[in-house]
């Protein structure tokens, strides 16, 4: 039994749904302004995804034959017109937060529990979402934003769990990932964390066997039930997901 007391969130597709209508749409545009005829269309961004990280990303595509080779220089200045397309998108306000998100992370802090984000994203691209998208305050309410290339290896490595546990002086049987999408349940499970996986158009076919509760999202009271994919600790269909339930998924 373990007491609950820190909340490790993804951001892509957990926080808010960025990837179609934000990072690829960004990517799309930085291609045009570098002159690149490639645009990723929706399912060829889907199949792209299994890749994490931007940079990573472009240079599978480079070796998949989706565009000319370039240096890993070239790469970087890419993306760097890439993510300040993003910050862009999102400073325009087109990438609410998810269904529940707000509502979780203010009802998890409010009871003294710690909440950080171990991410794949470039830092500048996590602050834009959390200017514009969550407020201010929470640069100050994360107690860690672990982020991007600050760990050599992305997920579905641990790194990024493994910074973020180790900045906090949390363990990880007191800890609990909020992911997405395979690659982040993928390095929760090995970083030794319980997660709960909160699907969304991209990921919802992936496989998550092993995940401690898998969710069409974390829903609000108001609205229609949350769809409960896999509950092996027998939550029994929560309408929405609130802190009594990972309470349980850590058995407490
Ligand atoms: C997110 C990613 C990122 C974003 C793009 O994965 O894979 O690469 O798509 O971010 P996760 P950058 O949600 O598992 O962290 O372009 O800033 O790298
Ligand atoms: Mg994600």
């Amino acid at each position: 039994m373990n007491e609950l007391k820190c909340l490790l969130w993804d951001v892509d597709g957990t926080l808010a749904d960025t990837e179609r209508d934000g990072h690829r749409v960004a990517f799309n545009l930085a291609f045009e302004e570098a002159g690149l005829a490639r645009s990723w269309d929706e399912p060829t961004y889907g199949e792209l995804l299994k890749v994490t990280g931007g940079k990573e990303r472009i240079r599978f595509d480079i070796e998949h034959g989706g565009m000319p080779d370039m240096s890993d220089d070239d790469i970087a200045r890419l993306h760097a017109r890439k993510t300040k397309r993003y910050q862009q998108l999102i400073a325009e306000g087109r990438i609410p937060l998810r269904p529940g998100v707000r509502r979780l992370l203010e009802e998890t802090c409010d009871a003294g529990i710690i909440a950080g984000v171990a991410t794949t994203t470039t830092p500048s691209a996590l602050d834009a979402l959390i200017e514009h998208s969550l407020g201010r305050e929470w640069f100050d309410k994360f107690a860690v934003l672990a982020a991007g290339d600050i760990v050599p290896a992305k997920k579905p490595a641990p790194d990024i769990y493994f910074y973020a546990m180790e900045h906090l002086g949390v363990a990880a049987e007191e800890t609990l990932a909020l992911e997405d999408s395979c690659n982040g349940w993928k390095a929760a499970r090995a970083a030794g964390l319980k997660c709960v996986v909160t699907v969304n158009g991209y990921t919802r076919n992936q496989d998550f066997a092993g995940a401690d509760l898998v969710v069409s999202g974390f829903g609000e009271p108001e609205d229609e039930p949350v769809k409960v994919m896999s509950d092996p600790h027998g939550l029994k269909d929560p309408h929405h997901i609130e802190l009594s339930h990972l309470r349980r998924i850590m058995g407490t």
